[in-house]
């Protein structure tokens, strides 16, 4: 056996004092000689026609290298930014989607022009002095409106504004027919700014000379940033390098191909110099895809008992002016809207719908929020409807048995869904609570406790369902582990970590299988020139339970080849040959060891069995058989004021399964950023546009995103269900707290206005919404006059 202090020790991540200190090497920080820096002109208009653009007074502007639009980009860029079939597998409309407007602009923020400068400075003066003569034209930017067969079209070519409708599982009006209780509601997800703290940017340096192009983007998978770049810009996988180095968050946001990813190596090639474009805060804002942009119409049944009968669930996604690289994948919330509940029938349909806003793609969660919150917001719906505690809804129809095949025939590998629950119910000591509860409100204090029992499907994915879902890439992952002969280790692998503590976890794996200390492991990700062919990136909670497996499996790899060497110097059997606390022995002869660094210095020397070649490597690809399937209980304690409708966040449990865990620590920093993010959302951020489709949420003082201060001290709890998927028994955790909290949180804040007859409050609970319900509720006016009604 190999050492096994590794996985699951609670150690610090070994990347921080270099991220903390300033040392950190983010695209920005690379700077090559030459260089011209590139700003963008974008489109001020959600719809409009270009007839001009003038750009004479701008190409005369200090500094200006050059400026191009779309017929230069023309010449070098070929095909649009591809949209992957994702869980849609049938679209009726995708518009191709260029990475710059030709004589149309769909979107307010769409590019028009590049700027390239001597400085950044003159770039952005010089976009000032372009002249673009627009023809405005009608748009639509309201998801509900460009359903209507009437509403302008955002492409003309296009029938309607439908991307797709699709039906997952069609309607049975029987099934629900035998509820006797039946709730509706409407559940809206507000579009969200995915917000990383570092936002993208693109460094490209072009050598004609050698007909290759290095590029430094803030991606989360160079591979497929590679892979796309070759499809488009006419060289060929083998001459294309791109390296995201530190990269400063993302959330899904930098999984897409983008249009500057393209734009800026085209740039370079034209103007034969190295081309820096850094994003600016309110460009990211208004350019960088959105998340979420749904509302989904929600119909449910209960037996009086409580059984569960019936869901039906149409989604309407708002896909933007162009369907999102990976923006079909939100229907995922239809597949999993059941939740963690047996149904005896769950329809789903998604519809997407194109509209004159900036695309939305996925964003931390990517749909499993969105089928939390509509499940878990209809069973505390059905509870109220039965006068039932809506613990003991959740409790009645948990599914039980594992594995579990959910209504759209997806298994989920393990759980344990009661033990979470009442671990989280107990850290609040619910009872007690409800009594406190009850007591407030005879004296016009508002307490809402809310629960949000969570699933996730991560860990994506298995070559099957994922290759048809991405056109033929199979997101399996890759890992490769080389020994050198003094017995340091370096590990490369395919997903990127960019803030997920990566060079942590990955080196406590290889550390553990290859009984080499920890502090002898480098991990190396982000640079397409090193490690496998292909690596597969980091979203869906993948990179451990695909990736880290990776790891373990090239590891496993090495081991065995180390196994065979030592069997040949010990004169042995393989067979005979043990490894364990990082040495090699002959079983019953422990004191005659050979350490695994011994080993690999043999590797490289001349004594080795017959037809062993050299050397200590080796890379593994590892396809899972499944998706992993990560769950908790999450439960808010909320006040809500009355007099101003403002939401104090009291306190916050979360209980989560994530299977075996290799580091507690940053598990529990994962949990951390994931429910703020979530929080965020239930009382905090959202996009607005105006009617004509102008951002008003372009500023991080118009986009509220909260701080630590809005948090109280998060309480966390943990339940250990190992993953049958997994040899290392582990599932993803990096999405977990986004997933439940929403949820959770309105839940609470439901709970705290159902005094006032208030059912559903939507999404973010802000204080002017709660307070105008509140009055509406009390049939007095805004102003504390009568009733409106
Ligand atoms: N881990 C563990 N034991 C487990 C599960 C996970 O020790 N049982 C560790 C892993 O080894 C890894 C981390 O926890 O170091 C997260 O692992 P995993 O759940 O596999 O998620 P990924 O690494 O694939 O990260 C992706 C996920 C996603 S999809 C988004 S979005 C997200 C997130 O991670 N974006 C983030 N967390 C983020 N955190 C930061 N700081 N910044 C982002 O942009």
């Amino acid at each position: 056996m190999a050492v096994t202090t590794m996985i699951g020790a609670k150690i610090h991540r070994r990347e921080d004092p270099r991220l903390v200190s300033g040392e950190g090497r983010f695209v920005d920080d690379f700077v090559l000689p030459g260089t011209a820096f590139a700003a963008i002109a974008r489109s001020p208009y959600a719809h409009a026609r270009i007839k001009s653009i003038d750009l004479t007074a701008a190409t005369k502007s200090p500094g200006v290298v050059a400026i191009y639009t779309h017929k230069d980009f023309a010449k070098v860029i070929s095909g649009g930014i591809p949209a992957a079939p994702a869980f849609v597998a049938e679209k009726k409309h995708v518009p191709v989607r260029f990475p710059i407007a030709d004589k149309e602009v769909v979107y307010q923020g769409e590019i028009v022009a590049v700027v390239l400068a001597e400085d950044k400075y003159q770039a952005a003066d010089a976009v000032n002095l372009i002249d673009i003569d627009y023809d405005q034209l009608p748009a639509v930017t309201d998801l509900e409106k460009a359903l209507d067969p009437k509403s302008p079209r955002v492409h003309p070519a296009g029938e309607d504004n439908l991307a797709w409708d699709f039906t997952y599982v069609p309607d049975d009006p029987a099934a629900m027919k035998e509820a006797d209780v039946v709730v509706k509601e409407r559940f809206h997800q507000q579009r969200l700014a995915p917000t990383s703290m570092e936002t993208r940017g693109v460094l490209a340096d072009w050598a004609s000379a050698d007909r290759s192009v290095t590029v430094w983007m803030s991606s989360q998978n160079p591979h497929l940033m590679r892979f796309y770049l070759a499809l488009a810009i006419g060289l060929p996988e083998s001459r294309i390098r791109v390296v995201s180095p530190d990269v400063g968050g993302g959330f899904g946001s930098k999984c897409p191909p983008h249009p500057e990813d393209y734009l800026i190596p085209a740039a370079s090639k034209l103007s034969r110099r190295p081309v820096k474009w850094i994003e600016g805060r309110s460009e990211a804002i208004q350019g960088t895809t959105h998340g979420r942009g749904e509302f989904f119409d929600v119909e449910a049944g209960a037996k009086k008992d409580g059984t569960l009968v019936a869901l039906k669930v149409t989604q309407y996604l708002d896909a933007g002016a162009y369907v999102g690289n990976l923006g079909a994948f939100q229907g995922v919330a239809c597949l999993l809207s059941g939740g963690a509940y047996k149904w005896k029938h769950v329809a789903a349909r998604t519809v997407g719908v194109l509209t004159n806003r900036v695309p939305t793609d996925i964003y931390r969660g990517a749909g499993r929020p969105e089928a939390t919150y509509l499940c878990e917001r209809t069973i505390d719906l059905l509870a109220a409807a039965l006068k039932m505690d809506p613990v003991a809804l959740r409790r009645k129809n948990f599914a039980t048995t594992f594995p579990y095949t959910n209504n759209f025939g997806l298994v989920y590998d393990s759980g344990d869904y009661e033990q979470a629950l009442d671990k989280a119910l107990e850290m609040l000591g619910y009872e007690k609570l409800r009594r406190e509860q009850e007591e407030g409100r005879k004296h016009g204090k508002y307490l809402g406790i809310g629960l949000s029992s969570w699933i996730e499907l991560c860990g994506i994915g298995p070559s099957g369902p994922t290759s048809g879902a991405t056109g033929g890439i199979a997101l399996v992952e890759s890992a490769q582990v080389r020994v050198f002969p003094t017995g340091s280790v370096n590990v490369y692998v395919g997903t990127h970590s960019h803030g997920q503590g990566h060079d942590t976890t990955f080196t406590q794996i290889a550390a553990d299988i290859l009984g080499i200390p920890y502090d002898m492991i480098e991990l190396h990700h982000g640079d397409t020139a090193e490690g496998p062919a292909f690596g597969y990136g980091t979203y869906g909670s993948r990179s451990l339970a695909v990736g880290g497996m990776a790891v373990h499996k090239a590891s496993k790899k090495v081991v065995d080849k180390a196994r065979k060497l030592a069997a040949h110097i010990f004169e042995a059997s393989e067979e005979d040959v043990a490894f364990d606390q990082g040495h090699f022995y002959v079983k019953g002869s422990p004191d005659k060891r050979k350490s695994m660094g011994e080993i690999a210095l043999a590797s490289y020397g001349p004594n080795l069995p017959v037809e062993m070649e050299q050397g200590l490597e080796a890379v593994a690809y590892f396809d899972p058989p499944n998706f992993v399937w990560p769950f908790g209980t999450h439960i808010a304690l909320v006040e809500v004021d009355a007099e101003t409708g403002h939401v104090s966040l009291l306190r916050y449990i979360a209980v989560d399964d994530c299977g075996n865990i290799i580091n507690p620590m940053i598990v529990d920093g994962q949990v951390h950023g994931g429910v703020a993010q979530g929080i965020a959302q239930a009382l905090y951020e959202e996009i607005i546009y105006d009617e004509s489709g102008q951002l008003k949420t372009g500023t991080l003082t118009d986009y509220l995103v909260p701080t630590a201060n809005e948090f109280p001290n998060f309480e966390l709890g943990r339940t250990i269900t190992p993953s049958p998927t997994n040899e290392l028994g582990v599932k993803g955790i990096g999405e977990a707290g986004t997933i439940a909290s929403s949820a959770a949180v309105m839940n609470a804040v439901c709970d705290a206005l159902s005094p006032f007859g208030i059912k559903h409050v939507d999404m973010p609970a802000s204080p002017d919404r709660i307070w105008k319900m509140i009055h509406e509720a009390q049939g007095t006016s805004h102003n504390g006059k009568e009733a409106r009604k």
